[in-house]
């Protein structure tokens, strides 16, 4: 490590005087102008990282869902992965040494997570649409190349793409070829098999209005589009070319607003959809012909394929473990639906993807989604390998089915979770299965819910267990929380920190909009005084 290099540019991207960031749930996300030496310090720390791995690592710089002013970074691990709980910590360290500490906060980690720094390094960089973030990926190309790594910028991509590419990087190209060119190939033959099959049973040909969130997500599928158009149209809305990234618009806004996004033209019935700002979440709708809003969120996108899958192992008769993977956030309905009618275990992790992906690992075929429209299917190496030998072996609607399968494994993004990928599985299950949206929102009727925030002088006084559905701390809040929830029918509450924000989250669903509305108020309440609220009580009404 030549640390006298190291310090001559770490000079060039100062630490804005007594900020201090931490690597939260998705990587740093903050204001920009606060980022610089951020990324020059990830960049390094990215080179650390693929020594001790021997293997590509990513960093995406990108803020998702957040405004267009704000920016962040996120490293992404060997096999698309996020990044290591011990490795967030060195990146706290790290982002927050004051500029004479970064050589010895280097030399830190190498030593602690055992670093061989003679061995080859190599990132791969990608960046969202965000007017900061080609100069902010200038600088964590500036840390990489300081610390001696080779890099490869693949300049605008989206985050579930970055992830593809670190994982076909290595695994040698066997799950695909780094390349978005690869990247459209893999996903568009297995979408455009898997529609033959719909078209061949006389099905409907697709078609999907999408709102992009004027972000990378309507670049890419523009440049995508030609690829499957033998089975599916899209029509893009909120492209980018004249709104602002996320603004009245995305996943984000309409699965927390309940309503439509700016900028859409929808008439009753037709299928639509938004991304976020980097194209990891999706969430479907549509107007009724009385022209009532209806949100299909990730639950119910989890719902419909982990119940397509679950038909197609009925079918080829083979017993592959399928767990689907819900957080607290889950609308009830969803999880007695698919316990009770769908028959298939249900399990609850704490909130962010890396405990959702992590956990759907343990199965044959793991299917993760967040309420907000985050989520994929995970399918075992032995559960690939027998459905591939199926699809060859068996006969007539068996062998069908194990096609089906086998098409549905590649055209999921098994790196992270994939608006795109998402959205044409979702829609390849629809044309397959003969679904109009209504059918498919008709499987169960959400729990009417309401989600709140509260500010207290330090969130982290709360802490949470039983993968955040009760408080620990502080005292008596559990307590209140239960002796309110009983007030209620069908009614369930419970509070967590942010990860994101400086807030404290509250979530409640019930019978009723009112009494889920009531109780989220009353609960925020409970919070405010116990948990030592800042600044005006929490008010009633929305
Ligand atoms: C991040 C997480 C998302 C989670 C959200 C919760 C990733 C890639 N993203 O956006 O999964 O739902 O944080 O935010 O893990 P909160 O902690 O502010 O509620
Ligand atoms: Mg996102």
């Amino acid at each position: 490590m030549d640390l006298d290099a190291v310090t001559k540019h770490s000079a060039l991207h100062p630490k804005p005087n007594g900020l201090i960031l931490q690597y939260g749930t998705a990587g740093f996300r903050t204001k920009a102008e606060h980022l610089d030496h951020v990324m020059f310090r990830m960049g390094l720390l990215a080179v650390l990282r693929s020594k001790q791995t021997k293997s590509t690592i990513g960093v995406m710089v990108t803020a998702s869902h957040n405004p267009e002013e704000d920016n962040g970074v996120k490293l992404v691990d060997p096999l698309g992965e996020m990044l290591a709980p011990s490795w967030e910590e060195h990146a706290t360290c790290l982002a927050n040494a004051e500029e004479q500490d970064v050589r010895r906060v280097l030399t830190d980690i190498s030593e602690k997570a055992a670093v061989n720094l003679q061995q080859d390094a190599f990132v791969v960089i990608g960046r969202d649409t965000r007017p900061s973030s080609e100069k902010l990926s200038q600088s964590v190309i500036e840390g990489v190349t300081v610390l001696g790594g080779q890099f490869h910028d693949y300049g605008l991509l989206t985050t579930p793409q970055l992830h593809f590419m670190v994982y076909c990087r290595n695994t040698s190209g066997r799950y695909g070829e780094a390349t978005v060119e690869g990247y459209y190939q893999k996903l568009s033959k297995a979408f455009v098999e898997l529609t033959k099959q719909a078209f061949c049973s006389g099905n409907e040909y697709g078609s999907l209005k999408v709102d992009c969130a004027n972000g990378i997500g309507a670049l890419k599928l523009r440049e995508m589009e030609h690829y499957f158009s033998q089975g599916l149209s899209v029509q893009l809305f909120n492209d980018g070319t004249k709104g602002k990234l996320n603004h009245l618009c995305g996943a984000d806004f309409v699965k927390s607003h309940q309503k439509p996004p700016q900028g859409m033209e929808m008439k009753s019935n037709e299928r639509c959809c938004s991304f976020d700002g980097d194209a990891d979440r999706i969430v479907y709708y549509y107007h009724d012909a009385e022209g009532h809003f209806h949100l299909i969120d990730g639950d119910k996108i989890a719902t419909l394929i982990s119940s397509f899958l679950k038909e197609l192992l009925v079918e080829i008769g083979e017993s592959l473990n399928i767990g689907v993977v819900q957080t607290a956030y889950a609308n009830g309905s969803s999880t007695q639906y698919l316990e009770e009618v769908m028959k298939v275990p249900v399990y609850c992790t704490k909130t962010g993807v890396k405990h959702l992906h992590h956990k759907a690992q343990e199965f044959d075929i793991g299917v993760y989604f967040e309420a907000n429209g985050h989520g994929t299917v995970l399918f075992s190496k032995a559960a690939e390998t027998k459905i591939k030998q199926l699809a060859k072996e068996l006969e007539d609607k068996k062998r069908k089915a194990a096609q089906i399968l086998e098409n549905i494994i590649d055209l999921f993004n098994q790196a992270a979770g994939d608006a795109i990928s998402d959205m044409l599985v979702i829609e390849a299950i629809l044309a397959l299965k003969g679904l109009t949206v209504q059918q498919w929102d008709a499987l169960y009727t959400d729990l009417p819910n309401r989600q709140l925030k509260v500010k207290v002088a330090d969130r982290q006084v709360i802490s949470t267990t039983d993968a955040e559905r009760q408080a620990v701390t502080p005292s008596g809040l559990q307590e209140a929380i239960n002796d309110l929830v009983k007030k209620y029918k069908l009614s369930r509450a419970f509070v967590r920190p942010s990860g994101t924000e400086d807030v404290v989250r509250v979530y409640a669903e019930a019978d009723s909009q009112e009494s889920a509305d009531s109780l989220a108020h009353e609960v925020s309440l409970a919070v405010f005084q116990l948990a030592g609220g800042v600044g005006e009580r929490p008010q009633s009404g929305f």
